[in-house]
C-alpha cells in the first residue's frame, strides 16, 4: 500500500504549488515512493474525519499503514528517514540537515509568511502602513542572512538534504513577490532546487489536480 497525502482539492494558488503539500510530494519524489493523493474541500478539512488526522484541520497529513502524521516539517523528516536520499549517513551530517529544516520552518518561514499575508490581508486596514516596513524588515533580515551563509554554496551543507528541500520549499512561496530578485544567490538556489527532476514531478502532479478541476468547472 502507498502512503496517502492529502492535499486542496481546490488550492487557492491555482496550481501554482504554494500550498504545503507540495514539499511532501516533492519529498516522496526525491526518495521514489509512490504516493496516493485524497483531496479534500475547505469544508471537509474542518469535518471530524479530517480533524482526527490534523487537529488544526490543515493540509498536508500523511498516512500509511497505522501511522498518521500531520505538519509537513514531520512528514518529510518522516520520509526522510526511512530512505537514504535526503539525509548523510553520518550522525553530525544528517543533525546539520535536520538543523537546517528546523532553520526552514521556524527561522525563515515566520517572517516571509507574515509579510506575504499582511500584503494580502491587511492593505486596507488602518495600521498597515505603520507595520509593513517592520515586516519588511523582518523578511530582509532573514534573507541577508541566510544569503550570507549559503555564498556561492550549491546546497547548504554540500550534497543536497532534506534541509535544502525544505529551505528552498519555504523560499519558493516567496517567489512570486519578487523579493528573492534582491538576493541573487538565494534566487539561483531556489531555481536549482526547482530544476531538480523530483521537484517537477511533484509541481506537475499538484498542478493537474488544478488543470483538471478547471476542466470539470469548463474555467
Ligand atoms: N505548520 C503546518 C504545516 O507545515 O504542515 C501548516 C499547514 C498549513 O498551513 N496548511 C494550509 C491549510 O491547510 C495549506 S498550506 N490551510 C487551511 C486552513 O488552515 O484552514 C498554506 C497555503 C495556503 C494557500 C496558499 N496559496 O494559495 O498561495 C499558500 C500556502
Amino acid at each position: 500500500m502507498n502512503p496517502t497525502i492529502t492535499a486542496f482539492k481546490a488550492s487557492p494558488d491555482r496550481g501554482r504549488g504554494l500550498a504545503r503539500d507540495m514539499r511532501v510530494r516533492w519529498a516522496l519524489e526525491e526518495v521514489g515512493q509512490p504516493y496516493d493523493v485524497r483531496l479534500v474541500t475547505f469544508e471537509e478539512m474542518k469535518q471530524p474525519a479530517h480533524l482526527a488526522l490534523s487537529p488544526f484541520g490543515q493540509i498536508p497529513t500523511y498516512e500509511d499503514g497505522d501511522l498518521a502524521l500531520f505538519e509537513s516539517g514531520s512528514i518529510v523528516f518522516h520520509i526522510a528517514q526511512r530512505h537514504a536520499a535526503l539525509l548523510p549517513q553520518d550522525a553530525a551530517g544528517r543533525a546539520r540537515a535536520v538543523t537546517w529544516m528546523f532553520a526552514a520552518l521556524s527561522t525563515v518561514e515566520p517572517p516571509l509568511v507574515e509579510r506575504g499575508m499582511a500584503g494580502l490581508l491587511e492593505r486596507d486596514k488602518p495600521w498597515f502602513e505603520q507595520r509593513q516596513p517592520m515586516l519588511e524588515e523582518r523578511a530582509r533580515k532573514v534573507l541577508r542572512e541566510l544569503s550570507a551563509r549559503l555564498g556561492e554554496a550549491e546546497w547548504l551543507e554540500g550534497a543536497f538534504t532534506a534541509g535544502d528541500l525544505m529551505m528552498a520549499g519555504v523560499l519558493f512561496r516567496s517567489k512570486p513577490s519578487g523579493i528573492l530578485n534582491e538576493f541573487p544567490n538565494l534566487a539561483a538556489y531556489v531555481a536549482r532546487a526547482e530544476a531538480r527532476p523530483a521537484f517537477q514531478r511533484a509541481f506537475a502532479a499538484q498542478l493537474a489536480v488544478f488543470q483538471a478541476a478547471s476542466a470539470a468547472e469548463g474555467t
